[in-house]
């Protein structure tokens, strides 16, 4: 209940008003009636009413439900303004791993974009909250989207490395040749063909180690000559073929090995770029493309013990989708050469994170 006071020049008057606030008598209940003096000395009549807090709140315009309303929207607004004040959880912990994790791999070589492109895709889930888990993550990634080819060694295989000067592809051959000759357990019948006509000294560097092994060692200069080179060989179970390094600005040579790839008869020849492990990315991918139209069946890296950092390579690898067959790390023939596996390209990759 609330109690009300009227002022007027007589009771009758006050009540009149009272009433006419509230409606109706029946919502009053008079509990005092008094003369006082105004501020002018007057004698005027006072009286006390009680109304119950609903007359008295609607009496002042009060509306309940007009104010509950005012009051939900008020407090709907507060809490957007703290929803946007709450950075989601999300953002708070796992923003800085991601970026932790970016970093390093980014250091490491890895293409930007690539690690983008999984990192958001991770970005949700647990495997975010933690940067070693996160790390592994990113690991299993990677072994999983390298490939690398098994050595097929049934029928007559044709081999023929091509790649920049200087990169290997005269080394790697002795080294295959002693492998398939030599070290296997029943060793295979190998012959070398050699195309590098163009450098003085390039028959003799082979042919050093062809004698060496006791192995034939064939020199072909004219393109016509090839196929009869081949059809000779057909009873080696390897042959090998050398070529001359080819810059990709060098197009003399460039033409000159496609003609003898499109001029091997019925022999099919496997091709396998040779790429240095020390390269850059961009020189490694414009070698790549040069050569692409080659149909390259794998790549055999070498001067892997040359370098620690093989994010760059590992990039390249996982973007053109190309099988790594053999690793050579290092020069001696023919003991630095391996068999390409996802345990040793992986196994080099991790160990930069432990130095
Ligand atoms: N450290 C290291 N050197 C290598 C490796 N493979 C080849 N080389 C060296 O690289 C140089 C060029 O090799 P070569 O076979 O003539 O290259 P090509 O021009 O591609 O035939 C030689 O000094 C080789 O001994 C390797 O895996 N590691
Ligand atoms: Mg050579």
């Amino acid at each position: 209940m609330v109690e009300e006071t009227f002022v007027a020049p007589n009771p009758r008057e006050a009540f009149e008003l009272a009433r006419e606030k509230y409606g109706h008598f029946s919502k009053l209940k008079l509990l005092k009636a008094i003369q006082i003096k105004n501020d002018e000395e007057k004698l005027v009549s006072q009286i006390t009413v009680s109304v119950s807090s609903n007359d008295f709140l609607n009496s002042i315009g009060y509306d309940e439900e007009k104010e509950l309303a005012k009051e939900i929207h008020v407090l709907k607004e507060q809490i957007s303004t703290m929803k946007q004040l709450v950075v989601p959880e999300d953002t708070v912990e796992v923003q800085p791993v991601l970026n932790a994790v970016k970093a390093v791999m980014l250091q490491k070589g890895l293409s930007e974009i690539w690690l983008d492109a999984m990192l958001e895709e991770v970005s949700k889930g647990a495997v975010a909250e933690d940067e070693q888990l996160l790390l592994s993550y990113i690991l299993d990634e990677i072994d999983e989207r390298l490939m690398v080819k098994p050595e097929i060694l049934s029928g007559q295989k044709i081999m023929m490395l091509i790649g920049s000067t200087g990169v290997g592809k005269t080394t790697t051959i002795a080294k295959l040749a002693a492998r398939y000759a030599l070290l296997l357990e029943k060793p295979l019948k190998v012959a070398l063909v050699n195309l590098d006509t163009f450098r003085v000294g390039a028959y003799e560097q082979l042919e050093h180690y062809a004698s060496q092994m006791q192995i034939t060692h064939v020199k072909v200069e004219k393109v016509e000559a090839f196929p009869k080179v081949l059809h000779d060989l057909k009873g080696y179970d390897v042959i090998l073929v050398d070529t001359a390094g080819i810059s990709p600005y060098d197009t003399g040579k460039l033409i000159k090995t496609i003609e003898f790839l499109k001029n091997t008869g019925d022999h099919k020849i496997e091709t396998s770029l040779v790429v240095s492990a020390t390269a850059k990315r961009d020189d490694i991918m414009d070698i790549y493309e040069h050569f692409s139209f080659l149909e390259i069946e794998s790549v055999i890296l070498t001067k892997f013990d040359e370098t620690k950092k093989v994010g760059e390579l590992f990039s390249f690898l996982i973007e053109k989708q190309i099988p790594v067959s053999y690793i050579s790390n290092g020069q001696h023939v023919p003991d630095d050469l391996k068999v390409a596996s996802k345990e040793k390209l992986m196994d080099r990759f991790v160990s930069e994170f432990n130095e």
